[in-house]
C-alpha cells in the first residue's frame, strides 16, 4: 500500500515536471551508464541514483499489483552471463505479473551490495542475487532479513554464517562439472591410445573465489589424482573473459613448450586461448596438438567445436529464470521450497556438436 500512495504522489509531481515533454519520453538520464526506462515506479529511479555510479540499473513497466523483484546480476562478462540475464528478464515480465529491477554489478561485489541496499530501500517483494564471489554477504543479507524481504540466490553459491539468510539457491554442481571434465579427458586419451602418456595440462581459472571457479578447480584436482601420469603445469585466472583468457594463454605458451591440454573454466576464456594458440602458430582441437576442454556449452562453443578448435564443453545451465519464478510462486502460496536446487547438465563433445547445436536454447 505504501508503494501505491508514494506512486500517486510521484506521478502527480511527474505530470507537473514533464508537462511539456512527449508522452513516451524516457525519464531523464540520471547519470552515466544508467539505462532507466519510463516506468510507473518513478520513485524507484530517485532511490536508484545512489547506485548511478556503481550499477547499470533498469526497471520494467508494471502494474501496481505486480510482484517487484530486485535482481543483482554479476555483470556481462561472458556468453553464459548474457544467456542467464536473458532468462531472468524473459521471465520477470509485466505479462507474468512482475516488475523487474535489474542491476548489473560489472563483476564487483561492492556494486552488488549497493544494489541490494537499494532494493531494500525500495521495499521490493523479492531480492535475487547472482553472487560474484562466495563470501562477504552476511551483513547485507541480515539487512534484507530484518526488512522481511526474502532472498533467492542463483548460479554461484554464497558462504554465510546462517543459511536462514536466504530462502534457497538454484544453480550448478560445479565440482561435478570438474569431475565430468576429467572423465571425458580420460576417455578421450584412452580412445587415442594415450592412456600411459605423460600429459601436461594448464588451467584458465574463472573469477577467483567464485563457486564456479572453486568447484571446477577442486573437481579437476580431486579426480586428476587418479592419473599420476598427468601434470598440472600451472593455473591462472582469466576472470571468465575472452581477452584475459587470451592474455594468460599467451603467457602459458611462452613458459611451456609441451602443453598437451588446456582446461578453460568457461567458453569465453577457451575462445581467447584458441586465439592465442593460433597466433603462436600452434594447433588445437580434435585434429590439433593441444586439446581444449571448456565449460558452459553456450552456442558459440558448439560453433567452435564444429570449426575444429574445441574438443568438448561441459554444460553449465544458465536458464534460471523459470526455476526462480516457480520458487517465488510457491513462496507466495505459502509452500516450502528445497534449500538447494541443482539444474540438469551434460557434456558435449565435438563429435556430436553439429547435430546438437540446432537444439540448444542458449
Ligand atoms: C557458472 C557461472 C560462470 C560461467 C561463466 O554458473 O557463474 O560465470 O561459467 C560466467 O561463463 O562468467
Amino acid at each position: 500500500m505504501k508503494k501505491v500512495l508514494g506512486l500517486v504522489v510521484i506521478l502527480s509531481m511527474m505530470t507537473v515536471m514533464f508537462a511539456g515533454c512527449g508522452e513516451n519520453d524516457a525519464v531523464a538520464d540520471t547519470g552515466s551508464n544508467v539505462a532507466t526506462e519510463t516506468s510507473d515506479t518513478e520513485s524507484s529511479d530517485a532511490a536508484q541514483e545512489d547506485t548511478t555510479e556503481a550499477n547499470d540499473t533498469e526497471s520494467s513497466d508494471a502494474g501496481s499489483d505486480s510482484l517487484v523483484v530486485g535482481f543483482s546480476q554479476v555483470g556481462a562478462e561472458s556468453d553464459w552471463r548474457t544467456a542467464n540475464t536473458e532468462s531472468m528478464k524473459g521471465t520477470f515480465t509485466e505479462a507474468n505479473g512482475y516488475e523487474l529491477i535489474f542491476s548489473d554489478a560489472q563483476q564487483k561485489q561492492e556494486n552488488q551490495i549497493k544494489a541490494v541496499r537499494n532494493f531494500i530501500q525500495q521495499e521490493v517483494d523479492y531480492i535475487v542475487i547472482a553472487p560474484v564471489t562466495e563470501t562477504g554477504w552476511d551483513t547485507v543479507l541480515n539487512e534484507a532479513y530484518e526488512a522481511g524481504i526474502p532472498v533467492i540466490i542463483v548460479d554461484r553459491m554464497i558462504d554465510v554464517s546462517d543459511d536462514n539468510l536466504f530462502e534457497c539457491w538454484v544453480g550448478s554442481n560445479f565440482k561435478q562439472e570438474g569431475y565430468d571434465a576429467v572423465s571425458w579427458l580420460a576417455g578421450y586419451l584412452e580412445e587415442n591410445g594415450r592412456t600411459d602418456e605423460e600429459i601436461n595440462i594448464v588451467t584458465l581459472q574463472g573469477t577467483i573465489g567464485s563457486s564456479a571457479q572453486i568447484g571446477r578447480t577442486e573437481g579437476v584436482e580431486e579426480k586428476m589424482a587418479d592419473y599420476p601420469n598427468w601434470t598440472m603445469l600451472e593455473r591462472q585466472s582469466g576472470e571468465f573473459t575472452q581477452s584475459k583468457g587470451q592474455e594468460v594463454m599467451e603467457s602459458f605458451l611462452k613458459s611451456y613448450d609441451d602443453i598437451d591440454v588446456v582446461i578453460a573454466e568457461n567458453d569465453n576464456m577457451a575462445f581467447g586461448a584458441i586465439d592465442a594458440i593460433k597466433a603462436a602458430g600452434r594447433t588445437c582441437g580434435p585434429d590439433g596438438e593441444i586439446t581444449i576442454i571448456s565449460f558452459d556449452a553456450v552456442q558459440a562453443a558448439f560453433a567452435s567445436m564444429i570449426d575444429g578448435d574445441m574438443n568438448v564443453s561441459v554444460e553449465c545451465n544458465p536458464l534460471h529464470g523459470p526455476r526462480v519464478d516457480e520458487i517465488i510462486q510457491k513462496l507466495e502460496a505459502g509452500s516450502s521450497v528445497d534449500k538447494l536446487q541443482y539444474v540438469e547438465e551434460g557434456v558435449f563433445p565435438a563429435e556430436t556438436a553439429a547435430e546438437i547445436m540446432p537444439t540448444r536454447a542458449y
